[in-house]
């Protein structure tokens, strides 16, 4: 086999965003677009100290051709091994786990996550770093600048893989592994759960569950975790086939996107605990019956009752949440006595805070939860908390949580999203929004006071790296917040999100509904921002 060099010219937009290179399928598709990226990666990364790869994806849509031309740029390239997932598939908490499991150098994981799939939808490629995580700001920065100049690439002339065969193969010197891609991450789980207690549950009477792998990558691993290990129906597995295109839905656990399950988790007679999770398995929805948990909320009602759980009995070291998250879990930490960060959108801002141990729990409002197990959120990792928390408790997961509220409070939260916006008219209005900042403190709007107001910048406590820019942040008086930010992990137009927050100590006011609760909210994002002006739009499409 010979490896080819192939001149190239650099794209001008392979600039990662939140979470990785995302674009469509078509401009993937362009000639050498994909093969540049992946050289700027390896031009950056040291590939061939003889390390491994782990290689994988969540099965979208071109998944099988990328994963052939990146283990055929990898050799070329001299990576000395790789663990790709069988059939070319790994979760995004998988891949994370894969990595540290097996000390591999880095990772490839190709997914657009929870954007949909298909040859006119998303493609996705991201690189995390050994400790299994998304690699920090640094990193892409220098694979970005690199793509930039890219002049060429190396690549290994050959057969494709079989990636559904036993392996391993040699592609060149270059050692190719097939590995189950749920193995390691089911014998994590069996690490940090009591899968003996969840068992007696899931195969009891009066349980019944619903699992929405909503046609994405944690079909398999639901089938094998709750299938086969802890014995639930298969009655309860919905949707655990993974398709190329996701069955044409949007693998994004959500109210609007997983709306059959909500609806049948709403039925006063359904069932007692619903969930799904996203294309890559890393977003995860939690629903009891007729109840709805936010994912700020899941992630303090998780911090708070970690102890019920055997990998988490001896307590949690610190917690972090997203700028936009909610402060819910800030009043768990609080009464532990336990450090909580504060950190930009994006899981490659909690990867620090994870290797140094400052923090045992973290999560981002946008439906992620996770612990130390890994450094990506992991959908499968919270509904398997859940359930232990609720046999470990013996509570519903409505009592959980109002529970939790009367201990500490109501947080109501919402996220309204504006999305394909036009570009010019959402950074203008962050701009706008932006000059404003001086004059908004001691400014009222209707009820609501406004007690400060800046653009969020973040120092890393670990490596004193900076970011800046990371959305407006307005508090008000008495703990609530209005946050906006522009999307990035979007491929066309702009995404407006509007995160809207206010906290209510008074139990007899928790029973109502959060759109009527932060009516005042949102009327201020709606008045200072000028929301409409900018964007021609009077409404938010996604409401969570
Ligand atoms: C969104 C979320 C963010 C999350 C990111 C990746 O980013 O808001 O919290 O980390 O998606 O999630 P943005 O920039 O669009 O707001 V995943 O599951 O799509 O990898
Ligand atoms: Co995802």
């Amino acid at each position: 086999m010979t490896i080819k060099p192939i001149e190239t010219r650099p794209f001008d937009d392979q600039r990662p965003g939140t979470s990785g290179l995302r674009k469509k399928v078509r401009v993937f598709e362009q000639p050498h677009y994909l093969e540049n990226f992946i050289q700027s990666i390896f031009d950056v990364v040291d590939a061939t100290a003889g390390g491994t790869l782990v290689l994988g994806g969540d099965g979208r849509y071109y998944n099988r051709e990328a994963i052939q031309v990146i283990l055929r740029i990898a050799a070329a390239n001299g990576v000395a091994r790789v663990l790709a997932g069988r059939g070319g598939i790994l979760s995004t908490p998988a891949a994370s786990c894969v990595i540290r499991e097996h000390g591999a150098f880095g990772g490839i994981i190709l997914s657009a996550s929870h954007n949909p799939g298909g040859p006119d939808a998303d493609f996705g490629v991201k690189y995390n770093i050994g400790n299994g995580g998304p690699a920090p700001a640094d990193v892409t920065e220098r694979i970005y600048a690199r793509s930039r100049e890219i002049d060429g690439y190396r690549i290994l002339e050959g057969d494709d893989v079989d990636l559904d065969g036993a392996g391993p193969f040699m592609l060149g010197e270059t050692r190719v592994e097939i590995i189950d891609p749920v193995a390691d991450y089911t014998s994590l789980m069996e690490k940090l759960f009591d899968f003996e207690r969840l068992r007696e549950m899931l195969t009891g009477a009066d349980f019944a569950m619903r699992f929405d792998a909503m046609h994405a990558v944690n079909g398999p691993y639901a089938a094998e975790i709750f299938g086969a290990r802890l014995g639930a129906p298969a009655a309860s597995l919905l949707r655990c086939d993974p398709r190329p295109d996701f069955g044409g839905l949007h693998p994004d656990p959500n109210l609007k996107y997983a709306k059959a399950l909500v609806d049948e988790l709403f039925d006063p007679a359904g069932p007692n605990f619903g969930a799904a999770t996203d294309g890559d398995g890393d977003r995860n929805m939690i629903l009891g019956r007729e109840f709805f948990v936010t994912p700020s909320d899941s992630l303090a009602v998780l911090a708070a009752n970690a102890h019920l759980v055997p990998g988490y009995a001896d307590g949690i070291a610190g917690v972090a949440r997203s700028m936009p998250t909610s402060g819910a879990v800030d009043r768990v930490a609080e009464k532990l006595g336990i450090d909580c960060y504060e950190t930009p959108t994006g899981w490659k801002f909690f990867g620090n805070l994870l290797d140094a141990g400052k923090i045992t729990l973290c999560g981002e409002e946008s439906f992620g939860t996770s612990s130390n197990h890994v450094r990506e959120k992991d959908g499968l990792w919270a509904v398997l908390f859940w359930l232990n928390l609720l046999a470990a408790s013996g509570r519903s997961v409505s009592e959980l949580v109002t529970d939790h509220w009367r201990e500490f409070g109501r947080t109501f939260y919402s996220r309204h999203d504006y999305e394909g916006v036009d570009s010019d008219g959402a950074s203008a209005m962050i701009t706008a929004l932006r000059d404003a900042l001086p004059s908004l403190p001691g400014r009222r709007v209707g009820d609501l006071e406004i007690v400060s107001a800046d653009d969020f910048a973040y120092t890393d406590p670990i490596d004193g790296s900076v970011a800046e820019n990371q959305g407006i942040r307005i508090g008000l008086a008495g703990g609530g917040r209005v946050v906006m930010r522009l999307s990035g992990t979007g491929t066309e137009g702009a995404t407006l999100r509007v995160y809207l927050e206010s906290h209510e100590p008074d139990p007899a006011r928790h029973a109502r509904d959060p759109q009527q609760a932060l009516a005042a909210q949102i009327a201020l994002a709606a008045e200072l921002a000028r929301i409409e002006h900018h964007t021609g739009r009077d409404a938010p499409t996604v409401i969570t």
